[in-house]
């Protein structure tokens, strides 16, 4: 690998894990990320930590732009108790990379770390949504290192039931309620 190729996957922040971004506690959420374009190691092809949701850590959210990595603590924001994640390699033999296309779905658990070592093609778009889903028994959690810009404009209470805001809507009631 060209040496230029190795400093972007190296990079402080190019990996993270979700759960300490959501503003989420109490139970699992899974992340889908559907791609819209045709996706490959050129243009950005999503990389997981192989078991990295079971180590039971906490790592500070990456902000993806600066030398730190990490959100600086302002506005709210407090990072204590996380770890800061050290710079994962691509040559790490438990990642695992999936080339996709339109009409797949990578799902996988907020704690694993994954990321991108973004688009070097010229040519070839890379775009995708990301859409999370939260178990039953999920509740807002103003999460203090959150930088979720929308934190404190959520029509909920810490602990409310995620899905008594609109902001969180329920796709799979139970049969007959809760
Ligand atoms: O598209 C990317 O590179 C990042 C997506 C991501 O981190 C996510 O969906 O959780």
């Amino acid at each position: 690998m060209a040496d230029e190729e190795r400093s972007i996957f190296e990079r402080d922040g190019v990996f993270h894990q979700d759960e300490p971004y959501f503003l989420v506690e109490g139970g699992d959420v899974t992340v889908c990320w559907v791609p819209v374009d045709r996706v490959t190691a050129t243009n950005g092809a999503m990389g997981y930590l192989r078991g990295s949701h079971r180590w039971n850590r906490l790592f500070e959210p990456s902000d993806f732009v600066t030398e730190r990595g990490t959100f600086p603590e302002r506005d709210g924001i407090d990072l204590t108790g996380l770890e800061v994640l050290p710079p994962v390699s691509a040559d790490d033999d438990r990642l695992v990379y999936f080339d996709a296309q339109p009409g797949d779905v990578i799902v996988h658990h907020w704690a694993t770390i994954h990321g991108s070592a973004g688009n070097t093609s010229t040519t070839a778009q890379r775009r995708a949504a990301s859409v999370r889903y939260a178990c039953d028994g999920c509740r807002f959690h103003r999460r203090p290192s959150s930088p979720e810009p929308f934190r404190f404009m959520v029509d909920l209470d810490e602990g409310d039931p995620l899905e008594k805001s609109d902001r969180f809507p329920v796709v799979w009631p139970r049969p007959g309620g809760r």
